[in-house]
């Protein structure tokens, strides 16, 4: 009697195949990220930084209904070009809550390090730096992303 089985690298595909088919949901379900308005430097306009400043880049995410509440984005996710938020004496992440374009919706103005953005041999600034591009993910996980034009003066 000849049994007929199927052949082992059939059945791994089949298996593969049936994991990333039940995966996809928890894969695909959050990968898209909210784009979010920010302003780099929100209270001058234009944006101009002094990258030998050695305080912080404020930048500002707006909040908008039925899009992004502040309130959700979990602050120690935050980073601008890969630089996380600045952290303040008493060791808490330096951000606030305001209304910053006065349109009645919360938003919130995070600080960066300007040291650590002009840091190392591929700084996340510098004066070739076109844009900026603001990450953080909500407390439930969704990712958000914002991004603005810096305007950079080295030589001041
Ligand atoms: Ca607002």
């Amino acid at each position: 009697m000849i049994r007929k089985t199927k052949s082992k690298p059939f059945v791994a595909l089949m298996a593969v195949a049936l994991i990333l088919c039940l995966m996809a949901p928890a894969v695909f379900a959050n990968t898209e990220p909210i784009d979010v308005g920010i302003d780099i430097k929100p209270f001058s306009c234009p944006n101009a930084i002094n990258l030998t400043n050695q305080g912080t880049l404020p930048v500002a995410i707006f909040g908008y209904p039925g899009v992004i509440d502040v309130m959700e984005i979990d602050p120690a996710t935050i980073e601008l070009g890969g630089v996380s938020l600045a952290v303040k004496k008493n060791g808490k992440l330096f951000f606030a809550y305001e209304d910053n374009n006065l349109d009645g919706i919360m938003d919130m103005i995070c600080h960066f390090s300007i040291p650590q953005l002009t840091a190392g041999p591929d700084p996340a600034l510098d004066a070739d730096t076109d844009y900026l591009f603001l990450t953080a993910q909500l407390y439930n996980g969704t990712p958000i992303s914002g991004e603005d034009i810096p305007w950079v003066v080295p030589w001041q």
